[in-house]
């Protein structure tokens, strides 16, 4: 059979571009990389076929740069392009330029990515197809006058959001009528400074809300189904540092009508290829439609391993405007995987960013464990991009073997030279609430400031979490010091405070 494509352009860097490669490649598909000047040692373009600069280090003038895009595209003679996710993966402009230059935009139709890419109209599409969203304003509020009316018949706590907004910028929490001016004013100038739009609206506040997701796949032929939930509770500042599927907060009752509810926006949106439907959920189980991310998510693998798809298969198909080869009720899931992201960050210090020369890597390996990475050892993170250097993905059959086999894993994966997110990962996973599946979106914040001893039932749980680190940091111990310049920094770096705050 003729591969989908001759040749596809990966309009990306870093892990995604990597993963995108590798499916292009088990497809018999070309894959073309692009570069910045500060990538030119990165692993997507030493992965690929072939690899086309597109310009100087900041993203403006490189990754961000439409027509440098499809400049590289044209080059490189590839009939289709893969934006991944971030940089221009939700840009409609690109898709547009795409099909202006006879190239196959993997990833939705423009209108459907502006549809979905404006909040408060993505809400009206939801709640035209009756789908629940949290109770608040349709439209941008007027003035000061209008938003205290619009409150008070919500009902405080309220939440201001930007219209323009998302990812939590230019939101504002207020509890009582006396905070509500001031939180306008602020809530205003960082939407327009943001999103370049100052528009806001209100909704009603809800308490401790889970952060749960829904993949859908659409073919271009009417077909579309769901493939479960991806449960994204444990972040910070609005950034997701583990995810997992299923999630242990639903049933299969709640996961049907979450999915249904996911197809009809996606169905009304005229969507087309691989999307996400974000949902808020609340302590008594309602749930609530957020948005559509119109692209790959970084978090896909959970759903990969859970239903044994290939999610960038299933997009390059779709694009190919191929039908969906399975029905809804073909989609099984199958066990628990949790994804952990490695960042080059401090946790410590607020999460700064750390780049820099990864003076030594030695990745986490071994039954069901799946690293997808970016870089490899000798490598200079470059300062310019995100920080993302990896992610951990296993899978087992229950949750309980998985967050085992996630906690051996992270006591595996040594980093030598960069600050790293995974002492704080290797925390998470021995955390009781963690182990237990108590995820909020509170977790983070509460786990630096206290930890409480294990219950009685979880005890076992915790117990074999900590063994497992407690076997890899006597390994650690014999490891001998790999110079005695890096002497220290391995010491420091390899297994550090896994009980120390
Ligand atoms: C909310 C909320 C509580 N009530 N909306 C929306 C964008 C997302 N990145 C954060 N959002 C929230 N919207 C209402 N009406 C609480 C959050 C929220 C949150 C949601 C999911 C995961 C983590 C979060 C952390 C802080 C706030």
């Amino acid at each position: 059979m003729a591969p989908l494509f001759a040749k596809v352009l990966i309009a990306n860097r870093g892990e995604i571009a990597v993963r995108i490669i590798r499916t292009c490649r088990e497809l018999g598909i070309a894959s073309a990389a692009v570069y910045s000047e500060a990538d030119r040692e990165s692993l997507h373009v030493l992965l690929a076929d072939e690899a086309v600069l597109l310009g100087p280090a900041p993203a403006a003038e490189s990754y961000l740069a439409i027509e440098r895009i499809i400049a590289a595209a044209r080059a490189s003679g590839a009939d289709a392009v893969h934006p991944g996710y971030g940089f221009l993966a939700e840009n409609a402009r690109l898709a547009e330029a795409c099909a202006g230059a006879g190239l196959v935009f993997i990833g939705p139709p423009p209108a459907a990515i502006r549809s979905m890419g404006d909040k408060m109209a993505a809400r009206r599409v939801a709640l035209q197809m009756k789908v629940p969203v949290v109770p608040g304003t349709e439209h941008p509020l007027r003035d000061d006058a209008e938003a205290a009316r619009a409150a008070a018949e919500i009902g405080y706590p309220i939440m201001i959001k930007a219209a323009r907004g998302g990812g939590g910028k230019g939101m504002r929490l207020v509890r009582a009528p006396g905070e509500l001016a001031g939180a306008l004013r602020t809530a205003r100038s960082e939407a327009g400074a943001a999103f370049g739009d100052a528009a806001v609206y209100v909704e009603r506040y809800v308490e401790e809300p889970r952060h749960i997701e829904i993949q859908v796949l659409a073919d271009g032929h009417g077909g579309i189904v769901h493939l479960g939930e991806r449960e994204c509770s444990i972040q910070r500042r609005h950034q997701k540092l583990v995810e997992e599927s299923p999630s242990p907060f639903l049933d299969a009752d709640l996961r049907r009508r979450m999915g249904e509810a996911a197809c009809r926006v996606a169905a009304a949106a005229g969507y087309v290829n691989a999307g996400t439907v974000e949902f808020l959920v609340d302590r008594d189980r309602r749930f609530y439609f957020l948005e559509m991310n119109t692209r790959l998510q970084v978090e896909h693998p959970v759903t990969e391993l859970v239903t044994g798809r290939d999610l960038v298969k299933e997009q390059l198909r779709i694009a190919a405007g191929e039908k969906l080869g399975f029905a809804q009720d073909d989609v099984v899931r199958h066990g628990w995987a949790i994804e952990c992201r490695i960042n080059a960050e401090d946790p410590a210090a607020g999460f700064i960013p750390s780049p820099g020369r990864i003076a030594s890597l030695r990745p986490a390996s071994g039954p069901w464990v799946r690293d997808d990475s970016g870089v490899y050892g000798g490598y200079t993170i470059p300062r310019f991009y995100d920080t993302l250097m990896a992610k951990l993905i296993v899978w087992a059959p229950d949750r309980d073997t998985a967050v085992a086999r996630m906690a051996r894993a992270l006591a595996e994966y040594q980093v030598v030279g960069v600050t790293t997110t995974i002492p704080l990962l290797r925390r998470i996973m021995g955390h009781e609430d963690f182990i237990a599946g108590r995820l909020s979106t509170h977790f983070l914040d509460r786990l630096v400031e206290s930890d409480r001893p294990p219950a009685a039932g979880r005890r076992r749980a915790v117990a074999l979490a900590a063994a497992a680190i407690a076997a890899y940091e006597r390994v650690g111990r014999t490891v001998p010091a790999a110079s005695s310049a890096t002497g220290s920094a391995w010491r420091r770096v390899v297994w550090p405070g896994w009980r120390q705050r």
